[in-house]
């Protein structure tokens, strides 16, 4: 049987999705939408093979984590998929990230999609998404089946700006591409201030969000945001964006810390370089705005030519660890690698 392998790039939440209402079915409390990265990803290989375990290798810098938790979330994903696919067969998979995981950088995002897709293409033997979809397996189907291993993988499966919809029921929700990537230019400078490991999973703390007080108006508020990125997308109005952008992480954040237990993601640098963006664009030096994900890197989103003059100006006033210059990608890939040593 060929390996297959599956590149598929993370994405940096617009409008973040924080908090389930069902944990069973993996259903949020609202919508979410983000931009596909091109650059930050997991590579997956995955080829069936015969015997009673899957096999599945790590590299050091991995989307799927290590830990006994985590390695339960794996081997309940690939039951899922086998599940879904009808198949009794076992993996050999192996998998590793272009980026730093479990810091910010949504790796189970890029982690998971890479998984399922993998599995998927090796089990149906598909080079492409056109193939996968011509069996009955289109691209929301494949999103919703990665969004039961991990949410925000779901919108990693369409390239440019996507919406993952709440619907009203758990069986209500829905995944789609909004615009694609060529129809606004946004770049990701994602700024690697730590890459340590976080230590509260999301899982875990997506869990204490209920406890927050900020958490009901911030569900109550976040339809109207969403109409309101689509709207300024749709016009790319990149100004109007940003506030945005900014705002619901903030908002985001402040749930963490306020919940109980409270959780904090950032770091002193972290608070630092929010402020210190916020003053480059009160002074006219340059428009960018800051989104963090559940970690204390930041990520600055702008217009893809100011993206060295701000990488330049970060340096001169910050310690980073690394730069990722990342911007608006085109979604997943498959490719058919040949037979498979065993
Ligand atoms: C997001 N994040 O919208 C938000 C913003 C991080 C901050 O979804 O429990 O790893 O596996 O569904 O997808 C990270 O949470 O959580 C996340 P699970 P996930 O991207």
């Amino acid at each position: 049987m060929d390996t297959y392998q599956a590149t598929v790039t993370s994405n940096i939440a617009f409008l973040k999705y924080w908090g389930k209402d069902s944990l069973e079915h993996q259903w949020p409390s609202g919508n979410s939408l983000s931009m596909t990265l091109s650059k930050a990803c997991s590579v997956t290989k995955a080829a069936v093979i015969e015997g009673e375990s899957d096999h599945i290798t790590f590299a050091a810098s991995s989307g799927l984590k290590k830990s006994a938790s985590e390695d339960h979330k794996i081997t309940a994903h690939l039951d899922r998929v086998r599940k879904e696919l009808r198949v009794p067969h076992r993996f050999k998979i192996e998998t590793h990230n272009t980026f730093p995981s479990s810091c910010g950088i949504a790796s189970s995002a890029s982690g998971f999609g890479a998984l399922t897709l993998a599995c998927v293409a090796a089990s149906l033997q598909c080079d492409s998404l056109d193939l996968i979809c011509s069996k009955g397996y289109a691209r929301e189907r494949l999103a919703h089946l990665a969004r039961m291993g991990s949410g925000s993988a779901s919108r990693s499966f369409f390239g440019g700006y996507v919406s993952w919809y709440r619907g009203q029921t758990p069986d209500k929700q829905s995944i789609k591409q909004e615009f694609t990537s060529e129809h606004m230019n946004l770049a990701d400078l994602i700024v690697v201030l730590s890459s340590e490991n976080k230590s509260v999973s999301s899982t875990q703390a997506h869990a204490a969000a209920p406890t927050s007080q900020l958490y009901a108006p911030r569900i109550a508020g976040l339809t109207e945001r969403h109409k309101l990125m689509l709207e300024a997308i749709k016009t790319r109005d990149f100004s109007a964006l940003g506030r945005l952008i900014e705002v619901d992480a903030l908002e985001m954040h402040a749930v963490i810390m306020t919940s109980n237990p409270p959780i904090n993601y950032w770091h002193e640098k972290t608070s630092s370089l929010v402020a210190w963006l916020r003053q480059m664009r009160q002074t006219g030096h340059f428009e960018a705005y800051a989104t963090i994900d559940a970690g204390p890197n930041v990520h600055v989103i702008c217009r893809p030519e100011d993206m060295n003059k701000i990488k330049q100006q970060i340096s001169e006033h910050f310690s980073v660890e690394t730069f990722i210059e990342d911007r608006v990608g085109a979604g997943p890939q498959i490719k058919r690698l040949g037979t498979l040593e065993t």
